[in-house]
């Protein structure tokens, strides 16, 4: 068994839940913050059986799109002397950040 770990963003969220569901799988959402962009994202667990994983991985690719953002430049790490000004710049987001953890054990109690 695999545990999926996908970070998705909140506008694709609803709809992979749908889709992972119709197709048999349980999830669960966590509500997320990215550290880069500190705006908030979505995070799916997703315990599949090793035969039914790459059905899954399809789902996810398939429902999960990219888009681009705008973010403020992070400061120069160690700091900045003087004053900083951000600039922004443009990031391409997901479609997904996926984990994937081998689960020793699934215990339902
Ligand atoms: P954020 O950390 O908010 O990052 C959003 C997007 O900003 C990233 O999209 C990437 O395009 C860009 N970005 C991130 N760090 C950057 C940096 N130091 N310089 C320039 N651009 C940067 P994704 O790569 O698609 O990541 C989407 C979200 O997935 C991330 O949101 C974060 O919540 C999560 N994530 C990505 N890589 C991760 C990792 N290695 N570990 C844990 N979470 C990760």
């Amino acid at each position: 068994m695999k545990l999926i770990i996908a970070i998705v963003q909140d506008e694709d969220a609803s709809r992979l839940i749908s889709h992972l569901m119709d197709a048999g799988f349980g999830v669960t959402k966590l509500a997320t913050t990215g550290g880069f962009l500190r705006a908030g994202n979505t995070t799916l667990l997703v315990g599949v059986d090793d035969d039914k994983f790459d059905s899954a991985m399809h789902v996810i690719e398939k429902v999960c799109k990219t888009r681009k953002q705008m973010a403020a430049a992070p400061a120069p790490a160690g700091g900045v002397s003087g004053t900083y000004t951000p600039y922004p710049i443009e990031v391409t987001v997901g479609g997904a950040t996926v984990f994937v953890l081998s689960v020793d054990q699934f215990i339902k109690l």
